[in-house]
């Protein structure tokens, strides 16, 4: 049985963001079952918990014997063993990697920084000062995108791959950044669908249990 590590608890505003949502959602794609292991509060400082996750962020993916961080590499690890993330045409399937990896190294960090200027640092001086600088290229990065996406369904085509999931979740971090109307109905597509509703509502089923 697959586990996954998520945290017991956060603020309010991470709720529906935590990035156990992206490997929950591309376990319910796929259909697998599993399990949500939660962290207590300093458990992420912990050696035991540092030998898995360096970092001590989470997710952590598990499953016989087999530990695994980095949320992208956890959706691709999946995605191998479901033709619904990603296609057996060896083509197609390493274009689907190629988006889940622009999500990642290509928008994220942007929408990253806006978030960082806007929530995380939002009452401070430099972040004042940062925040149009750091707004204006990511929506410049994000046009771009909307621009890539056109009237296509999804960034590949006509049906979701692991790299729609990891840019829908990304780019469902900062929504006021995405304000071309492709991209919008794009972003809703990608999370009206069953798999992703599952994961959210397990995600913050778990926040709540904890209140
Ligand atoms: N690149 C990592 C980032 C993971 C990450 O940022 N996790 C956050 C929660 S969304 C976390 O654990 N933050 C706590 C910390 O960094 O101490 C991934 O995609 O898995």
């Amino acid at each position: 049985m697959i586990t996954v590590t998520a945290f017991r608890w956060v603020p309010p505003f991470a709720r529906g963001q935590v990035r156990d949502l992206r490997v929950r959602w591309a376990i319910e794609e796929a259909g697998l079952p599993y399990q949500a292991r939660l962290l207590e509060q300093g458990d992420q400082d912990k050696p035991e918990y540092r030998a898995v996750q360096p970092f001590g962020q989470v997710p952590v993916f598990e499953e016989d014997g087999l530990t695994l961080f980095e949320s992208g590499a956890i959706v691709v690890h999946i995605g191998e063993r479901s033709e619904a993330l990603l296609p057996i045409d060896a083509a197609a399937r390493a274009r689907a990697t190629q988006w889940l990896i622009a999500a990642l190294n290509s928008i994220e960090p942007h929408i990253m920084n806006v978030a960082a200027v806007k929530l995380f640092y939002a009452d401070q001086e430099w972040a004042k000062l940062r925040a149009p600088g750091a707004t204006e290229f990511a929506r410049h990065r994000v046009s771009s995108l909307a621009t890539s996406l056109g009237d296509k369904s999804y960034l590949d085509g006509g049906r979701l791959t692991a790299g729609d999931l990891m840019m829908a979740t990304v780019l469902r971090i900062v929504p006021e950044l995405i304000v071309e109307p492709n991209l919008k109905a794009y972003v809703e597509r990608c999370t009206a669908r069953p798999a992703f509703q599952r994961a959210l509502a397990a995600q913050l089923g778990d926040f709540k249990e904890a209140a």
